[in-house]
């Protein structure tokens, strides 16, 4: 990448200029050597920036259809006119299998289309969540370095996701489904002990004393696991714009305090230490796949075993010494 290609990307990006920060992200999320250089160079001046060092980066969790991407359709368009930019991410592992979903959410982003006060940005799987949370996280700190604040993730409450977004924001919050228990909604455990604010989705019509249930079961169970530093259930909906003002409050003031006794940072320092060796062994993996040679050896075993030519020990040996002998 020639520095004045970066530079000037770099300079239009922090002009907030839409069109450069669409780029960057782009060359982000691309396997293209000369892109991912230019991504990786605006990057490391981004982490750097005092903008992104600023940025709340929330994460928004929950199982699928619980009502996500409506909320922060919703939310935005509140933080919009409390005077704020906010970025939305959202990484959806569905949208894989049927291309459809991510049209959905944009169709249900319809508050914020042709608003220049936000920025809306779905974020592909790569057929691999590791990877969305690779390049999300990079894209989260490019919007924010173009100015959008708060960077808002939404991502879908199974397997691993959850734990990654994280990783990657300074504040959880787990959406829960009216009537439904942990159990059945598929949330882990883990979830619930780290979500920093909870709150009972679709509390609107007749699902509303449900709703109220569902939140007295959680704060149950919640102090129980976490005691007295259990976060209470709120009520939200996106429909009728109810507990909207009362979520933004709650995060902000979560956040504010933690800015203000100073372990907003060392939080995001921490998160960022503990994710490092997984990120560093998703990067070794691309890295070393991107010899065609290495990557020919894996796929003629794969397609061995499946034939039956190689069994499965067999195949690690046979792929293990051709990496070894040609590596
Ligand atoms: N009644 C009601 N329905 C909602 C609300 N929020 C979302 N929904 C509906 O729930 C469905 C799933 O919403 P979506 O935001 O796509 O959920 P996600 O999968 O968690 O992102 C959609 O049909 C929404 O219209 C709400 O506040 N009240
Ligand atoms: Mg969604």
């Amino acid at each position: 990448v020639s520095a004045s290609a970066a530079d000037e990307l770099w300079e239009r990006l922090v002009r907030g200029e839409r069109a450069a920060l669409a780029r960057a992200i782009t060359a982000a999320e691309s396997s293209r050597d000369d892109h991912r250089a230019l991504a990786s160079e605006l990057v490391r001046r981004a982490a750097r920036s005092a903008a992104v060092q600023r940025a709340w980066r929330i994460g928004v969790t929950g199982p699928p259809g619980v009502g996500k991407s409506t909320l922060l359709d919703t939310l935005s368009a509140r933080l919009i006119e409390l005077g704020h930019r906010p970025a939305i991410l959202a990484i959806d592992p569905s949208s894989r299998s049927s291309g459809g979903s991510l049209l959905g959410d944009q169709a249900r982003m319809s508050q914020l289309l042709g608003n220049d006060g936000a920025f809306v940005r779905p974020s592909p799987t790569r057929g691999h969540l590791g990877g969305a949370a690779a390049s999300t996280y990079e894209t989260a700190l490019l919007c924010a370095a173009a100015g959008y604040a708060p960077v808002l993730i939404e991502t879908v409450g199974v397997g691993q996701s959850e734990v990654e977004v994280s990783y990657l924001a300074d504040l959880t919050l787990l959406l829960l489904q009216p009537g439904a228990g942990d159990e059945l909604q598929g949330i882990k455990r883990g979830v619930l002990e780290y979500a920093d604010v909870v709150a009972v989705a679709q509390a609107d019509g007749a699902r509303r004393s449900l709703a109220e249930e569902t939140r007295d079961r959680f704060e149950q169970a919640l102090s129980l696991s976490r005691g007295g530093n259990a976060p209470n259930v709120l009520l939200v909906s996106s429909l009728e714009k109810s507990g909207i003002d009362e979520l933004w409050q709650r995060m902000e003031a979560e956040l504010a305090a933690r800015v203000q006794a100073g372990t907003f940072t060392s939080q995001r320092r921490e998160r960022d230490a503990r994710s490092f060796r997984p990120r560093l062994l998703l990067e070794l993996e691309r890295v070393f796949l991107a010899n065609s040679e290495r990557q020919s050896a894996l796929q003629s075993a794969e397609d061995a075993l499946t034939t039956g030519e190689l069994t499965l020990p067999e195949a690690l040996e046979h792929v293990l010494a051709q990496w070894t002998l040609r590596g």
